[in-house]
């Protein structure tokens, strides 16, 4: 068993934003699935590459587009390393999830036939749902859900009995943002495999909590988000095999992804290049390593094992709350907590808890089709970081115990 050994006094002085107060309470803040904070080696980073380097790269012989260049090109490598990417032209820096998933989406419009299934699962965020949509209006691909149950788990046996030779590419997320569930990614890559469908891995909320290894679990493509691992909002990655990188076609067209151009005819660059047009998010990107490499010197099998302690309380505390129901009760979860207390709209709570100085998501947190898989509006959505307490809990219980004796 891995013991908590994180320093968590040390740590919440990383995070200069956890002083502050929002209406007159000190912030609990407890909205890390939606983004997480950003610590001030991260913020350094940012600050330093503004105040010494700022260039734009691969473009200039001068010193400060070189030194651009390579600590963009270093920000890759540790991106590859963290991800454990067999090359580092696999790794493709993109805005963040959503646009990693479109790059994939539009590149399998040149590779789909009508008639082709494609495979997504019931937990998805809707920018793992959309795109595979536009892509079916686009080739005549048919979509397949693979369903889930009451707790939050996908059914497992149903999807074994939906992929068949006809499928060409499932896409589920690693852990839902909604739930938590941890989901059975080994099992869906290998089965998916053996009918020769490739895999798509939404990795956004398990990139926090869990270091996934893309050449253990032998997937296709995985995406994440690098501002919910404490990293700057708008980049991310793209890790795909190369083959499939050489495979699909360039998503946008523009400077920086080409070879050559003439009127008549374009080539594209090599990997990573072709999958990145236009300036990309140079600080973003530099950034993100920085963010990675302070989550790595903190160590991820001891922040899942703390956050970890932190669900399994503010669980049991929650549920002593009379009324209150969890959503998602997975045996394989992450740090969140997805509730509503019956006769109350999620949204009023939220709203409560937010004069109490605790920042919660509360909506249908771009899930749509689990919340109507429940039949409700939508849910109140706790979710912990390495860097929350179990005071943090113990003021979101009393803060929902208040809002739940104004409200009813
Ligand atoms: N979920 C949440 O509050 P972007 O916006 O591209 O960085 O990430 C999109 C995305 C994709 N997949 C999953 C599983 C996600 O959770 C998210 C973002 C946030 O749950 C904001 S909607």
């Amino acid at each position: 068993m891995i013991q908590t050994v994180l320093d968590i006094v040390a740590i919440r002085k990383d995070f200069p934003i956890l002083n502050r107060k929002v209406n007159g309470k000190p912030l609990v803040y407890l909205d890390n699935a939606a983004t997480s904070q950003t610590p001030q080696q991260v913020i350094d980073t940012i600050v330093d590459y503004y105040s010494n380097t700022n260039a734009n790269i691969h473009r200039g012989v001068h010193t400060l587009s070189q030194e651009a260049t390579d600590a963009y090109e270093q920000a890759r490598l540790k991106v590859q390393k963290h991800f454990n990417a067999e090359k580092a032209h696999e790794i493709i820096l993109t805005s963040g999830t959503t646009h990693s998933i479109n790059i994939v989406a539009n590149g399998f419009a040149a590779i789909l036939q009508p008639g082709d299934e494609i495979m997504v699962s019931a937990l998805e965020h809707h920018s793992n749902i959309v795109p595979w949509q536009m892509l079916c209006e686009r080739t005549g691909a048919i979509l397949k859900v693979i369903p889930m149950n009451l707790e939050g788990e996908l059914v497992m046996a149903e999807f074994h009995k939906l992929l068949s030779d006809r499928t060409k590419l499932v896409f589920c997320n690693h852990v839902s943002n909604a739930l938590g569930t941890v989901n059975p990614i080994e099992e869906i890559i290998e089965s998916a495999h053996k009918k020769g469908a490739a895999v798509l891995i939404d990795g956004a909320q398990a990139a926090p909590h869990i270091k996934a290894d893309v050449q253990q679990l032998d997937v296709d493509f995985y995406v994440v988000s690098g501002h919910k691992m404490c990293g700057p909002t708008g980049v991310g990655m793209l890790y795909g095999k190369e083959a499939w990188l050489q495979k699909l076609p360039p998503y946008q067209g523009g400077g920086e992804m080409i070879a050559e151009v003439t009127f008549e005819k374009t080539t594209y660059a090599d990997l990573p290049h072709k999958f990145e047009a236009g300036t990309p998010n140079i600080c973003g990107g530099i950034a993100f390593g920085a963010a990675l490499d302070y989550m790595n010197a903190i160590g991820f099998p001891a922040i899942a094992a703390y956050e970890d302690e932190l669900l399994q309380y503010a669980t049991e505390k929650l549920l002593a709350i009379e009324g209150l129901k969890i959503y998602g009760t997975a045996k394989e979860k992450t740090a969140v907590v997805s509730f509503n207390i019956e006769g109350i709209h999620p949204y009023d709570i939220g709203s409560i808890l937010d004069k109490l100085g605790v920042a919660v998501r509360t909506g249908h947190h771009c899930a749509q089709p689990i919340m109507e898989f429940f039949k409700i509006p939508g849910t109140v959505r706790a979710s912990f970081s390495f860097y929350n307490t179990k005071e943090e809990v113990d003021v979101l219980v009393a803060a929902v115990e208040r809002a739940r004796a104004m409200l009813l």
